[in-house]
Formats: structure tokens, C-alpha cells, sequence
């Protein structure tokens, strides 16, 4: 139906406004929308050049992605122990030879190299890497770093900081300070999930903590965090957890989420992030690519959010299966922010299902992907499809939403993207001091 087609003089009251859009131009106007908005990128594992070998880009770092990794595995002889031995060229070479040159790239990881070589004008069917390598040898990456986020339109990415990995523990102890497209996210992976192997780390600093989290650990821990939170000036803190978390439950990592972690959230006034669902070396012959997924019980994140209503939690789970629980627990705690289809997820067809489902049941209330990017140059592709599939899925909602009786203008699609790719992180990270380091 025309919606214009109706003049202003004979338009019953309920018919849609003279400015709305016709049903044609919704999809161009979406689109348009989804290529001028910058987004946030609010979970990536990227790093500004000033933190040094951290920041992985180029052709080998590409091609040496874990996901591809998995995918060579299934379809090369070769065992992991030898793949491991070669050096990063090596392994490039072999994933390009086995993935793109002896096969045709058509999953998800494969098409996303092929995306990045074509946005750069490099040959994608070509048997060696020659030209792909001297292209990345001649970048500086202190240029080449806001020309990939230019070309993916992202303002920010937010990375992923872990105070106790030791070489980034270097670089922050040495004042080195991220620019403002990089915001940080102090990462408790370490101290949540395998405090036994990293308490000593945090005596040795000087903190009074023990093995089993007793006496005044938990304020010991407050007191690293402050530190950390000083140094680093994080938008959020986060960590990964199991398909088999709970909440509460008789454990160190209940006690230390409940006595540090929480209460130095509300001290700071920052969000905690929660990605649920990841069953980490169900095959560590693959090492980063060893790790799978499993249905979590959500009811752990009832349980935070109804005891820790001031706390803020952004939550991503792993797991398909999770997927609908967790947007119903979102209508019952508006302290909850879903976000992202992670990792597993990250795949146009599940990508496409999940965000259908999320607008039916949260209108524009959550935060619809970040890229996961641990290359830089992957947010090319990985942002290039968000948009493909969200122009998809928009352009059906408006359109549904039209014939309904709504009319739709540019400025309505531009409120909701704004809101589901920036906005609703913004206002997440709050009034605290950090939230203005994200542009
Ligand atoms: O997606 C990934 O690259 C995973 O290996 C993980 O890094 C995951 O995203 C995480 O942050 O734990
Ligand atoms: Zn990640």
C-alpha cells in the first residue's frame, strides 16, 4: 500500500502521518540508517598499537584465527601436535592451501577472509599469500588501525583487559593509556574461575589473600580492583563463565562474585558482564579452538539479578538453547542488558533468528551484536554482515509494523538503530566516570 497515496485532506485521523515513508523505501532508508550510524563495538579481544605484538592483524593472524583453526582440523590430515610445531606463516600457508585453495570458502569464517581481501582489493583466489602480505608488510599500523574501523564504521571497540596476564599487566603498569577509541573492560576470567591457580599472583603483589578466599580476601580483592579500575578506567568488568554456573552456591566463585566483584561494581558505579555457557578444552589438543558450549541453568541469573537490583548486568549466553529464557528474563529485570550473538552464535542464519526473536519480545531494549574480533581487520566482515542481516530483519519489522497502521520515518529508524548500537550501551555504562572515554 502506498501510505502517501492518501491526501491530506481526505486521511481519516488514523492513517499514518504525511511524512512517513512508503513501504519501498523503508529497506533503502534502513540501510542507509545501518551505513551512516558508527556503532560501538562492545566486546572485542582487539588492542591499540601502543600495546605492542597484543593487537593481532594482517593475513597470518587472519588466517590463524581459532575458528578457522577448528575448520582446517575437520578437514586435514594433519594432527594438531605437527600444526602447532609450523611456524604462523606456515600455518597461514596451510589453512589458505586446505580452506580456500582445495576447497571452496563457504562457512561463515572462510567467507569473512575472503570479505576482508576483497575490502582491501587483494586477490581472493590466488594459490599463494604474496600479495596479501606485502599489502599488510607496507601498512603502519598506527594509519591502518582507524582506516579498518573507518571502513567497518565503528567509533569504539571495546577490548578485553586481563590484569593478570602478564604481558598486558606490563604495559599497564608502565602508564601506558589507550586511546579513546579503545575502551577497556577489566576481564576477572582468572580470579572467578580458577582462583587456585592465581591467588599466589595476587599475593605476591602485596595482596592479603588466601587459597580458600578466607579472612580478608574478599576485601583484598576489592582493593585490586580498585586498583585496577584506576589504572585501567574500564567501561565494564567481565568474565566468562560455565554452562554449569549457579548462583548462589557454596563455592569461591559465588562467595568472591558476591563479596568483591558486586559490591565493587556498585562502588564504581560499572556494569558486569556476564557471557554464560562456555565449556572451555572439551579438546585441548585444539587449544583456543578446543573450547565448546553448553545449555546453561539461567536461573543463577534470576538469582543475581532479584538480589543485586543496583547492580547493572549485561549478559551474552553460548548456548541456542539459552537464547529465549534469557529475552524473558530481560522483560523481568530491566537491570539486564542482553547483548550480542556470540562466538557459536555469531552465523548469519542464528543471528538472524535470535534478533527476530529479541525485537518481538524486547523491542529496541538490548544491544544486538558486538564482532568478538580478535584480528583487527575481521570487524570488516563481521560488521559488514550484522548490517546485512539487520537491514533484513528492520526492513521486515517496519514493514509489518506499516501495514499494521504505523507509519514509518527516517528519524524512527534512526532512534532505534542509534539505540541498539550505541545508545543502549552508553546509558548502560551510566553516569560513571568511564562512560565518557566511549565516543
Ligand atoms: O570468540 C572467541 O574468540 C572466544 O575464544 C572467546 O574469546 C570468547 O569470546 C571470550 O571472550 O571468552
Ligand atoms: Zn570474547
Amino acid at each position: 500500500m502506498d501510505i502517501r497515496s492518501v491526501s491530506q485532506s481526505k486521511r481519516p485521523q488514523n492513517l499514518p502521518s504525511a511524512d512517513a515513508l512508503i513501504l519501498s523505501q523503508i529497506e533503502p532508508v534502513v540501510k542507509e540508517v545501518l551505513a551512516s550510524t558508527p556503532f560501538i563495538d562492545v566486546h572485542t579481544h582487539l588492542f591499540p598499537p601502543a600495546f605492542g605484538k597484543l593487537g593481532l592483524w594482517g593475513i597470518d593472524e587472519l588466517l590463524t584465527y581459532h575458528y578457522l583453526e577448528a575448520e582446517f582440523f575437520r578437514s586435514s590430515d594433519m594432527p594438531p601436535e605437527l600444526y602447532w610445531n609450523l611456524s604462523k606463516r606456515q600455518q597461514a600457508d596451510a589453512i589458505w592451501q586446505l580452506l580456500f585453495v582445495e576447497n571452496t570458502p563457504i562457512s561463515e569464517a572462510t567467507r569473512g577472509i575472503i570479505a576482508v581481501l576483497k575490502a582491501f582489493d587483494l586477490p581472493t583466489e590466488t594459490t599463494t599469500l604474496e600479495e596479501a602480505r606485502s599489502f599488510f608488510q607496507a601498512q603502519r599500523i598506527e594509519s591502518h588501525v582507524p582506516t579498518v574501523l573507518e571502513m567497518a564504521g565503528i567509533s569504539t571497540v571495546v577490548m578485553t583487559n586481563d590484569p593478570l596476564d602478564p604481558d598486558e599487566q606490563l604495559i599497564w603498569m608502565n602508564g601506558v593509556k589507550p586511546p579513546p577509541q579503545f575502551a577497556s573492560a577489566l576481564r576477572l576470567d582468572r580470579i572467578l574461575r580458577d582462583w587456585g591457580s592465581n591467588w599466589q599472583q595476587l599475593a605476591k603483589q602485596g595482596y592479603a589473600v588466601d587459597a580458600r578466599a578466607s579472612g580478608k580476601t574478599a576485601d583484598e580483592i576489592r582493593r585490586f580492583l580498585s586498583d585496577w579500575y584506576e589504572r585501567m578506567r574500564p567501561v565494564y568488568m567481565a568474565v566468562s563463565l560455565s554452562d554449569s554456573f549457579q548462583f548462589p552456591e557454596d563455592t569461591i566463585q559465588s562467595k568472591l562474585l558476591a563479596e568483591a566483584v558486586i559490591p565493587s561494581c556498585r562502588e564504581f558505579d560499572l556494569s558486569l558482564s556476564l557471557m554464560i555457557g562456555v565449556r572451555r578444552q572439551v579438546n585441548p589438543r585444539l587449544r583456543l579452538a578446543g573450547d565448546a558450549v553448553g545449555r546453561a541453568d539461567l536461573r543463577a541469573l534470576e538469582n543475581l539479578c532479584r538480589a543485586f537490583p543496583d547492580n547493572r548486568f549485561l549478559v551474552s549466553v553460548l548456548s541456542r538453547e539459552n537464547q529465549h529464557e534469557l529475552c524473558v528474563y530481560a522483560r523481568k529485570f530491566s537491570n539486564m542488558m542482553p547483548f550480542g550473538c556470540w562466538w557459536f552464535l555469531n552465523n548469519p542464519s542464528i543471528v538472524e533468528e535470535i534478533t527476530r526473536e529479541r525485537i518481538e519480545m524486547l523491542g529496541a531494549s538490548f544491544i544486538p551484536q558486538h564482532s568478538d574480533a580478535r584480528v583487527l581487520e575481521q570487524v570488516i566482515y563481521k560488521w559488514q554482515n550484522t548490517r546485512t542481516i539487520l537491514a533484513r530483519i528492520l526492513t521486515n519489522t517496519y514493514q509489518l509494523l506499516a501495514n499494521d497502521g504505523r507509519g514509518i520515518r527516517r528519524q524512527d529508524i534512526q532512534r532505534d538503530v542509534t539505540r541498539f548500537f550505541r545508545s543502549n550501551f552508553e546509558r548502560w555504562m551510566h553516569s560513571g566516570s568511564a562512560g565518557s572515554s566511549v565516543v
